[in-house]
């Protein structure tokens, strides 16, 4: 590890997201989004967990800020809650101004700090009233004209945030929202779970939603708020993929193809304003025209990264289903010969394979012409880990440690033997909170949080290593 290093002045430090934190879903004036709608409907999520009380972050901006500082992170980010600033979400619906002071505090304590604040406009909380207004992201003009507004308030509301990100995943709110169902606001084909929905198009929609709105958002931060150091982008979120066998062309294809579907999908847009051509071929005209992406093409100041997991992919050899998302393809976990790609965590999809990272790294750097990257989430769930009883056991979490040593180490050398253009690096998550469909089960935090006693926090070892991996890095710096 000694020949690899991080600039000095490399940012880093911890993300969260505001539905699944800040609980307190009925005060301070915030109105309903689709997830509380969506979490409170019987069998949507494990045990029926909502982000009603979550972890109580809304108040505790003292608290979550001393536990940055002591882990010294130089960078934080969270996402606002649209119906916290807008409880309505439209256009001429009324500010709601004891939610831009809560995010105000909250953006003074980490500055006071020398925290940097990476502040995400849209982790998938869409206002409910949207969506009963006119479907929300299903339609486009409605949808990017409302959320224009929405992130003019912000930027003119927080002029001290320069990190500002679009979009969280667009790809989950679109598959899992309106093609599996899986998410809010949970459409799907399947009326056994929905009363509405069309898995064939409506994602495909959706998505395409998020790209016009991202790119009016860019343009208007570029227009009239960014000035001379203010940065802007969407984070999207990729696995990478090795072909189950690699002897057969059709397999890496279907790698190749699984990354275009799931990543270019909407990079391609914003970096070359139209959709992959795989996509295009297996979609047709399901997929909405390419000259309406025009306006979207060279929209990203840097690429947000989220990355987890690494599968294998083998083609099919049949036609593609008509509600197929992945490119008509199989992911799995084990290869030809039957090696595993990582081991066991507590997240069905997520197995630990640390050069899957690297190699992203450089396909993400070669395909985008070496753009200017934040990995804006990476980490791991540990199986069984809300199991464990005392405190000791509870900060004892070494598969994670484990995971960020090693994520982090291949990041390094992606930047030395590639040259790829890493600026920051924020880990998944702060702390345990509501993980969406697997409600509190399932735990991602650097830090404890005990929902049955207060949602006090405890530091978990890997709190440690995150700080311990990259400052060592730092050090071997020569700049
Ligand atoms: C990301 N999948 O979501 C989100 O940005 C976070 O809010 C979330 O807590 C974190 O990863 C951990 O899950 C994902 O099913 C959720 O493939 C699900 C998937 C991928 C990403």
């Amino acid at each position: 590890m000694t020949d690899l290093s991080l600039p000095k002045n490399f940012l880093w430090g911890f993300a969260t997201a505001s539905y699944q934190i800040e609980g307190a879903a009925t005060e301070g004036g915030r109105g309903p989004s689709i997830w509380d709608t969506f979490s409170s409907l019987p069998g949507k999520t494990a045990n029926g967990a909502t982000g009603a009380i979550a972890c109580d972050s809304y108040h505790r901006t003292a608290s979550d800020v001393a536990l940055l500082k002591s882990y010294n992170a130089s960078a934080y980010r969270f996402s606002i809650s649209w119906s916290r600033i807008i409880p309505l979400g439209g256009r001429n619906d009324p500010i709601n101004y004891e939610g831009i002071a809560y995010y105000r505090a909250l953006i003074t304590s980490l500055l006071k700090e020398g925290i940097t604040p990476f502040v995400t406009l849209f982790h998938w909380d869409l206002p409910q009233e949207l969506h009963d207004r006119y479907l929300g992201l299903l339609h486009k003009e409605e949808f990017a004209k409302d959320f224009e507004r929405y992130a003019r308030v912000c930027f003119e509301s927080f002029p001290e945030v320069k990190n500002w990100i679009t979009f969280n995943e667009p790809w989950c709110s679109a598959v899992l929202g309106y093609n599996t169902g899986l998410f809010a606001p949970g459409r799907c084909s399947d009326r056994s779970k929905s009363a509405e929905g069309d898995s064939t198009r409506e994602h495909l929609v959706a998505g395409h939603s998020l790209l016009i709105a991202h790119a009016r958002a860019v343009k208007l931060y570029r227009r009239e708020f960014a000035g001379e150091d203010g940065m802007i982008g969407i984070t999207l979120n990729g696995d990478w993929t090795e072909p189950w066998d690699p002897a057969d062309p059709k397999d890496v294809e279907a790698a190749e193809r699984k990354l275009e579907f799931a990543i270019s999908w909407f990079a391609d847009p914003v970096y070359f304003g139209r959709y992959p051509e795989s996509m295009r071929k297996q979609l047709g005209d399901r997929l909405p025209p390419d000259h309406e992406l025009e306006e979207v093409k060279g929209t990203n100041d840097f690429y947000g990264m989220n990355h987890y997991t690494c599968n294998y992919v083998r083609h099919k050899t049949t036609e593609p289903e008509e509600d197929d998302h992945l490119g008509n393809l199989e992911t799995l976990f084990e290869n030809k010969n039957g090696d595993c790609i990582g081991p066991e965590t507590e997240s069905v999809w997520l197995r630990p394979h640390p050069e899957g990272f690297r190699k992203l790294l450089v396909w993400l750097d070669k395909r985008y012409g070496h753009p200017i990257i934040f990995v804006t989430e990476n980490g791991t769930s540990v199986k069984d880990e809300s199991k464990k009883q005392t405190t000791e056991e509870r900060t004892d979490d070494g598969l994670r440690c484990e995971y960020f040593k090693t994520y982090i180490t291949a990041m390094a050398r992606a930047m030395k033997e590639d040259n790829v253009d890493v600026r920051g690096y924020l880990a998944w998550s702060l702390m345990d909170n509501f993980e969406w469909a697997e409600g509190y089960t399932t735990r991602f935090g650097v830090t404890w949080v005990d929902y049955e006693d207060g949602q006090k926090r405890y530091p978990k070892k890997s709190s440690k290593v995150v700080g311990e991996t990259i400052r060592a890095l730092m050090e071997n710096s020569k700049e």
